[in-house]
């Protein structure tokens, strides 16, 4: 079965992710191994509107002891757990030179979506996800603006499977004194293609993806949604603007009109895969803020989803993967397809 010419939809062979430089194991011709136990569909969860016990509803305590407002559109709040606090003690404060450690300061806020407590990004109307955008920008802008934060990470945990605590939908932003690993990995591998070939790397790579074509998922004028060639997660996504942004804040309004529409596209895909509210990490890499110039930088969004095959099973990330390295079995060709494939009407809403 192994010989002939090269076919990566046969082969075992490792892809290279761009941004961080690091190799994903691809074993396609696992497919074909039997599969048992097929798992049913979880009964669907019908949330009510509103929650009286639900800490992100609107009017309601949280448990910090605070009352949210009553709400009508979004609402953003000091997390009351914060993993940063804004004064610290900063700086080195490394205990000895095999122990190296910084002070870290910043702050963590919370965002609600919606003050509908049943819905989520895939199941509101467009004009609200837009709403979602423009707090996005405004936070950004914001916290962007502060001499003590050099990078604003926006995010999203949806589902019980990802560690959400709470279904209301809602996301969250930290704001960090220093550039966290992930970002100041990406800025890296941006920085060293800008310098040899004076173009962002992320917008020669989207020119390469739309002649290919196999792994475009979603388009409009201005964003494209593709399953990345060194995707990890069977059904990760890579979201980017077509021209060139570095940063959420400099979207033009036609193109945050845009946003809302692509990712409304996108969602309602991941949520008519499995027919299930699909559980992802999501979140936006942007340039560092602090006051740097990063013209190799190309703003865009991670999905990072865990199921594998149905509404219940997960890819786990074990074994070869925590010791070794990720591995993949289905292609992010196949995954691409499958997300292309997929009805623009939500499930729900086809009844
Ligand atoms: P998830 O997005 O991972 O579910 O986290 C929700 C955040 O909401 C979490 O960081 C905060 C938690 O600290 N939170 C509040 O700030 N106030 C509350 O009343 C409960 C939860
Ligand atoms: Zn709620």
């Amino acid at each position: 079965m192994a010989r002939g010419p090269f076919d990566p939809r046969e082969h075992p062979h490792r892809r290279r992710n761009l941004l961080t430089g690091e190799w994903v194991l691809v074993s396609p011709q696992r497919m074909r191994r039997p599969w048992q136990g097929q798992v049913e569909r979880p009964p669907e969860e019908r949330r009510p509107a509103y929650d009286p016990d639900c800490y992100l509803c609107p009017g309601n305590q949280r448990a910090g002891g605070k009352r949210n407002p009553r709400y009508r559109h979004t609402f953003v709040f000091d997390n009351d757990f914060p993993a940063l606090l804004p004064d610290t003690p900063g700086g080195d404060v490394s205990p000895g030179s095999l122990f190296q450690a910084d002070g870290e300061t910043g702050l963590c806020r919370v965002i609600c979506f919606s003050p509908r407590h049943d819905l989520t990004l895939a199941e509101m109307a467009v004009a609200d996800i837009q709403r979602v955008v423009a707090v996005w920008i405004q936070q950004v802008t914001e916290l962007g603006a502060r001499s003590d934060v050099d990078y604003v990470q926006l995010f999203e945990n949806k589902g019980a499977m990802m560690g959400c605590s709470n279904p209301h939908p809602h996301g969250q932003v930290w704001a960090n004194r220093r550039v966290p690993n992930e970002p100041a990995r990406e800025d890296h591998h941006q920085r060293v293609h800008f310098q040899r070939a004076r173009s962002p790397m992320l917008l020669d790579y989207l020119a390469a993806e739309l002649e290919a074509r196999e792994r475009i998922v979603v388009a409009n004028e201005d964003w494209v949604a593709l399953v990345p060639y060194w995707a990890v997660w069977p059904f990760e996504t890579l979201l980017l603007p077509r021209r060139a942004v570095i940063q959420i804040p400099d979207l033009a309004p036609d193109e945050q009109a845009s946003l809302a529409d692509i990712l409304k596209r996108l969602l309602v895909r991941y949520d008519n895969l499995f027919q299930t509210s699909f559980p992802y990490s999501m979140g936006w890499h942007g340039q560092p803020t602090d006051g740097g110039r990063y013209p190799h930088w190309q703003l865009h969004a991670h999905f990072y989803p865990p199921l594998l095959r149905s509404a219940t099973v997960k890819k786990f990330m074990v074994g070869y993967e925590m010791l070794a390295g990720p591995q993949r079995d289905i292609t992010p060709e196949q995954a691409a397809a499958r997300l292309r494939e997929q009805s623009e009407i939500h499930y729900r809403q086809a009844g």
